[in-house]
């Protein structure tokens, strides 16, 4: 079997998360107490946008960090693959880190980026191609945290994936748990996992990179209601809102939190929504992890921990698993 890409196969990704499930997730959540919409809405072409800007903000050192660890160690990571594996990614974004490995794996067969923001998944997968001709480069345009039909993959090679960003920390402890089980069965027995988790630390640097002084993680909050208004024919007032994050000590998680400066009542698809001043829809988490969360969380799913790196601030790691 042929493992360079079918130049005549479109690199065209499958179709997106369908309105009607956004329109219940959304209706879910705004009915809930307290409110709540999902992290992952954030991801629109214009959240896309914004998530990089926050990347290379001094404030946000998480991409920082971990492009250090994966400089550093992306040789051993290669070592430990050995040749010809087929490389899946949860959430390939921008496309930046995937280069480092690409770079150093040895033939690497394949690259399946999974990714919920369609525009950005189709140019990274263009570029890819052009860039890495010999790596079958088969994008899949989908929301990871429900079932997935991957594509074919070579049938013997060692599978890959490649879990970046610390988002895993998006997910509740059982959540995670449960999505690292999946990961786990995807690569199968002896497949590895290199997982990306931001550290527990001081609340200031928490603070500073969840609630940065330019605005552009307020504007990425509130581009969700943007978001969901133009998707949904929805009618919230972005300038009611104001963003909110910190760092929730007891249960170890950053929130953010879109605020409502009045009383106010929203429309989501005929359906009227009350929002008490004050009160606050809760857009995401960010857990972070000290050492032993980490074990026990990649341990309850499967894994283990082969290799567990930091950066010379101690703010991130990168591990790599192996499923058992
Ligand atoms: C992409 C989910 C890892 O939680 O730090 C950045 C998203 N939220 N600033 C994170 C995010 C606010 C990010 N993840």
């Amino acid at each position: 079997m042929s493992l360079s890409r079918h130049s005549e196969l479109p690199l065209r990704a499958i179709a997106p998360v369908e309105s009607r499930e956004l329109l219940s997730e959304v209706l879910n959540g705004l009915t809930s107490t307290p409110k709540t919409l999902p992290a992952k809405l954030f991801y629109d072409d214009e959240g896309a946008r914004l998530f990089e800007r926050i990347c290379t903000l001094d404030e946000y050192y998480l991409t920082r960090s971990e492009l250090s660890i994966l400089r550093a160690r992306v040789g051993e990571i290669a070592t430990l693959a050995g040749p010809a594996c087929a490389l899946i990614e949860y959430g390939s974004g921008a496309g930046t880190k995937i280069r480092l490995l690409l770079d150093a794996l040895h033939a690497p067969a394949a690259y399946v980026p999974i990714d919920i923001s369609h525009l950005q998944l189709e140019r990274v997968a263009a570029d890819l191609a052009s860039d890495y001709p010999r790596v079958a480069i088969c994008p899949l345009c989908a929301d990871y945290t429900r079932p997935l039909t991957l594509p074919a993959l070579p049938p013997h090679a060692r599978r890959l994936a490649f879990f970046p960003g610390s988002t895993i920390g998006n997910f509740h402890p059982a959540e995670a748990s449960a999505f690292l089980t999946r990961i786990r069965r995807t690569v199968g027995p002896g497949g590895m996992l290199v997982l990306g988790v931001d550290r527990r630390k001081d609340t200031a640097t928490l603070h500073a990179a969840y609630d940065d002084p330019h605005g552009i993680t307020a504007a990425f909050n509130l581009n969700m209601l943007r978001r969901i208004n133009r998707e949904l024919g929805a009618d919230f007032d972005v300038r009611k809102f104001q963003h909110l994050a910190f760092f929730n000590d007891q249960a170890g998680r950053v929130e953010m939190h879109l605020v409502s400066t009045e009383d106010q009542v929203v429309h989501v698809a005929g359906t009227s929504v009350e929002i008490a001043r004050s009160e606050t829809i809760w857009t995401e988490s960010s857990y972070k992890y000290d050492e032993e969360q980490l074990a026990n969380v990649v341990g309850s799913a499967g894994f283990s921990v082969e290799r567990l790196w930091t950066d010379r601030n101690d703010h991130f790691w990168v591990s790599v698993l192996v499923a058992t």
